[in-house]
């Protein structure tokens, strides 16, 4: 049945212009599920979108079992909604996209989800989680990088420092430009300038370095924030005389003849910050997807890493490394921050049962609250030679120690649930954070008080119960959650205290404020529902009425939060998802097997309110 469609698009292919059957090679390795894959392509200009395209490609050909239909959207956003629905016309299973505008092409991508096609969405993540998952990488960070790289090799003499361009035309370029531009913007001692540039070409970027020619004299550092820019700059400054004199980084570190990575092996470049295109992670996925494997998430972001001569060589054999997974029994070391959550515990039990399922040899420490003990437990596992150590740490800062301990002693980490925040990123004391977005689940809850609780025209007063002082889901909840209430002066935070993710905690709180004030608290954003069931307790002890007398906004949306939406207490849960460990168990097997991590996964996770928890109450099994 597929083949005929397969056969019907081919013909049609032609018809629709833009589309193109790509050839299956038979040297498949991997098991595959006799799918038809669409790929809708923003355009097949820019450099790195052809690069994917062909990722894509090689990828497909080593699956015997699926098969993709490609189509170029050329950059217009009614030509990608056509695309997509002469691919569904098609018959595939599922699409992979990368939109050309993510705001204009929301509405179509939720579409194709809803209809029950998995989609998968990459480089530009769209708004909300109405599609299956996110693959890109993180261009801001792409950009600090390569200033960060830039600010080291100048040291404390500082210098001239020369962008290309003032003002770039894909969004990818200008937020690498911009990350840059903070970074040396941020240094003393550093003359900054930057060059326009017509076109985001290696031609353009050649005339744009020789009529700047006086400007380029006088620099030590020229950045570029892709391959083909940077080979332009390479041959106007061997034309000038000048490559013994400047050092010029990029961004992209593509592999191939004259692209990023053989440009810094040859010297002409300095340093290349590269990323994973996507493309062998998207067909990764989707075959995970297609199967219905555990595990699957919700955002992947891609890996950045700076490559100089002195590790060119080797990070060319990791990019070309075949991952190889011996299927040998994997030992791990689990340091578990404590239980002071019906989230913890859901969290718990996951791990464990998703260790057993996937043949892993687990050893799980808790660290009652204790950052002591966290770092004995992760001493232990360096003594014990475990394979790789997993941390959920109970607060952000203060690991670089231990963890330098641990990558002395080759054992790589996964911070799980919770990330670190470290003095030196470029050391990677991690190899990648499993966990939630929690900026954007602050943002939720203030999305969903600004639409829900409204006013009779006077400010109305919110009070934060904050988890514990320092760990990251305090911090992110309370930053995201600013972040929107900062838009909208309706809403005021009038008080704010520490409640440390536990029922009690969320009492106490309640208890103090009491003390000094008569009530006259409007909404509640407590960062977890077992603080929010705590204030709920108390506030009905001293007579004053959840949800009618004042709004109760949480985080997590475990079942004993739906209990309590069903009830008419809590108004509204943002769900933080403890089920992880299928997700971590996948990431351990796919690091034990040679594959390059990502810097981020994040999981699946929505939003629920009174008027939804009564239909899902029955599905929450945590
Ligand atoms: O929301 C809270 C728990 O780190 C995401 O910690 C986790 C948080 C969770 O105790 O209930």
């Amino acid at each position: 049945m597929q083949i005929c469609i397969l056969l019907a698009a081919l013909i049609l292919g032609t018809l629709v212009g833009g589309c193109h059957i790509i050839p299956v090679t038979d040297s498949g390795s991997k098991k595959g599920v006799g799918s038809i894959i669409g790929v809708s392509q923003a355009n097949m200009r820019e450099e790195w979108r052809m690069a994917l395209i062909n990722e894509l490609r090689e990828e497909t050909a080593k699956n015997d079992d699926i098969k993709i239909i490609t189509a170029d959207a050329t950059g217009i956003v009614n030509k990608q909604i056509q695309d997509i629905d002469n691919l569904i016309g098609y018959g595939i299973d599922l699409l992979i996209i990368s939109p050309c505008n993510e705001k204009l092409l929301q509405e179509k991508i939720k579409e194709v989800y809803d209809s029950g096609i998995p989609v998968i969405v990459m480089d530009r993540a769209v708004e909300g989680f109405d599609y299956t998952l996110y693959i890109g990488p993180d261009n801001e960070v792409i950009g600090q990088q390569a200033g960060s790289y830039v600010v080291e090799l100048l040291k404390e003499n500082g210098g001239n420092v020369v962008a290309l361009s003032a003002n770039p035309t894909s969004r990818q370029g200008a937020e690498r430009l911009s990350g840059f531009r903070g970074i040396i913007n941020d240094t003393k001692g550093i003359d900054f300038s930057e060059l326009p540039l017509v076109v985001e070409t290696k031609d353009a970027a050649y005339d744009t370095v020789m009529e700047y020619k006086g400007i380029v004299k006088n620099a030590d550092v020229i950045f570029a924030y892709s391959d083909s820019m940077a080979l332009g700059v390479c041959d106007a400054v061997r034309e000038l005389g000048l490559e013994d004199k400047l050092m010029i980084v990029d961004c992209d570190g593509f592999t191939g003849e004259d692209e990023g990575i053989d440009l810094v092996s040859e010297g002409r470049l300095k340093a290349t910050v590269s990323c994973p295109i996507g493309g062998k992670e998207a067909i990764d996925y989707a075959l995970s997807i297609l199967n219905h494997e555990n595990g699957v998430p919700k955002q992947v972001i891609l890996r950045s890493n700076v490559i100089t001569k002195e590790n060119a060589e080797e990070s060319l054999r990791r990019i070309n490394a075949e991952s190889f997974d011996d299927g040998r029994r994997i030992k791990v070391g689990y340091s578990q921050v404590g239980q002071e959550s019906n989230w913890r515990l859901a969290n718990t039990k996951s791990i464990e049962e998703s260790a057993e399922e996937f043949n892993i040899d687990l050893h799980m420490e808790n660290a009652d609250q204790s950052q002591e003990k966290q770092f004995e437990a992760i001493r232990t596992f360096i003594d014990e030679g475990v394979d790789v150590i997993v941390v959920s740490p109970v607060v952000e800062t203060g690991w670089d120690e231990v963890l330098r301990e641990a990558k002395a002693a080759g054992i790589p980490v996964i911070m799980s649930d919770r990330n670190v925040v470290v003095e030196n990123p470029e050391e990677n004391l991690t190899t990648t954070y499993l966990g939630a977005d929690f900026m954007e689940e602050g943002r939720r809850a203030m999305r969903w008080i600004r639409d829900n609780v409204k006013g009779d025209g006077d400010t109305m007063k919110i009070m934060e119960i904050m988890g514990n002082e320092g760990a990251s889901p305090t911090e992110e909840r309370g930053k995201g959650f600013k972040e929107i209430l900062s838009e909208n002066n309706s809403y005021y935070i009038a008080y704010s205290d520490y409640g440390d993710f536990t029922f009690e905690g969320g009492r106490e709180v309640i208890r103090k404020y009491l003390l000094n004030h008569d009530w006259d608290i409007d909404i509640i954003f407590s960062q977890n529902d077992d603080m929010a069931l705590g204030a709920i307790k108390e506030l009905k002890e001293q007579g004053i009425k959840p949800d009618e007398d004042v709004k109760i906004v949480s985080v997590d949306a475990t079942s004993e939060a739906f209990e309590a939406m069903v009830r008419g207490e809590l108004s509204c849960a943002v769900e933080c998802n403890p089920i992880i460990g299928p997700q971590l168990m996948k990431a351990i097997r796919d690091l034990c097997s040679g594959k390059q991590m990502p810097f981020r996964i994040i999981t699946d996770e929505k939003i629920y309110d009174q008027s939804i928890a009564d239909d899902y109450i029955r599905k929450r099994r945590y």
